[in-house]
């Protein structure tokens, strides 16, 4: 069945923005962050103008939502490079097919978003990434990173949703602006990553992002050979301290032959802090 956009178009940059307190009520630091336009040219200028945007976006998707709705699902992102085997694995984990996997880079268009059927209502409105356009039903070749799709699953616990985030380093540019807005609404970001691309630059460039903000960091190595798995991971753990993200717990998973669903088979994974 195709989804049909149930609320909101406006792609990720082009939201109305919130800054109003819980309640609505009157000025705030947010809206005084809002006025400042930052209107002379002077040096560093558009530095800070990028600065002021991101973080009234973080105002937006997690400051507020998670002030005026402190009860609300723990929201656990995704992300990684295109092909890392992100939506395999959230197939995996849920036991069930809920976000298409694939062969061609990148598979991921919209954002999935898995939930108990108990807490739809803290996703189906515009409270948490209000500018992603909610979608329902089996994904199509027309989704695109504005959009969100609203998966219910029994099979996640009341309290935690997963979102399989479209990729932060193809060609789609549009995933990369995403990307960011995603990573500033997690309340924990799963960063997926493989034995051969740990060292790619995009992801770190947002890790270090992640470490600014003071986002929580788990790390999964995915599709790791058995030969390779201890001195990959203690490089790997070793570029994760240099980067401020020791504390960050390191889950290493075996490159494996996947069920006819294009599952891994269960969970054959170590996880320890890179520190
Ligand atoms: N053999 C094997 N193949 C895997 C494994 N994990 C992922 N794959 C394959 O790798 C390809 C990419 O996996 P996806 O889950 O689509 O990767 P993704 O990170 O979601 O990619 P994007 O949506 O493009 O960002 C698919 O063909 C998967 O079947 C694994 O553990 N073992
Ligand atoms: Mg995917």
């Amino acid at each position: 069945m195709c989804g049909a956009p149930a609320t909101g178009n406006a792609g990720p940059r082009d939201r109305p923005p919130r800054h109003c307190a819980p309640g609505g009520r009157g000025p705030t630091a947010a809206g005084a962050v809002a006025a400042s336009s930052l209107p002379l040219p002077v040096e560093q200028v558009a530095a800070e103008r990028t600065n002021r945007v991101e973080l009234l976006n973080q105002l937006d998707d997690y400051v507020l939502p998670r002030l005026t709705s402190i009860d609300a699902p723990l929201l656990c992102v995704v992300g990684g490079s295109t092909g890392a085997g992100k939506s395999t694995l959230v197939n995996s984990l849920v036991g069930d097919v809920v976000s298409r996997s694939g062969v061609l880079r990148p598979t991921t268009r919209a954002s999935v978003l898995i939930h108990n059927p108990d807490d739809t209502r803290w996703f189906a409105d515009q409270r948490v990434l209000p500018g992603l356009a909610r979608l329902t039903g089996a994904p199509t070749q027309q989704d695109d990173p504005g959009q969100l799709r609203l998966v219910a699953s029994r099979n996640i616990p009341p309290g935690l949703a997963l979102l399989d985030a479209p990729d932060i380093d193809s060609v789609v540019e549009a995933n990369r602006d995403l990307a960011r807005q995603l990573l500033a609404a997690a309340d924990l970001w799963l960063f997926v990553t493989t034995a051969t691309r740990y060292a790619d630059a995009v992801p770190w460039g947002l890790l270090q992002q992640a470490t600014e903000r003071g986002t929580s960091v788990a790390v999964v190595l995915n599709r790791v050979p058995v030969d390779a798995m201890e001195e990959v991971r203690a490089d790997l753990a070793g570029m994760l301290m240099q980067q401020g993200l020791g504390q960050s717990p390191v889950f290493a998973v075996l490159e494996s032959r996947l069920s006819e669903q294009g599952c891994c088979p269960p969970v054959r994974s170590s996880g320890c802090a890179a520190g």
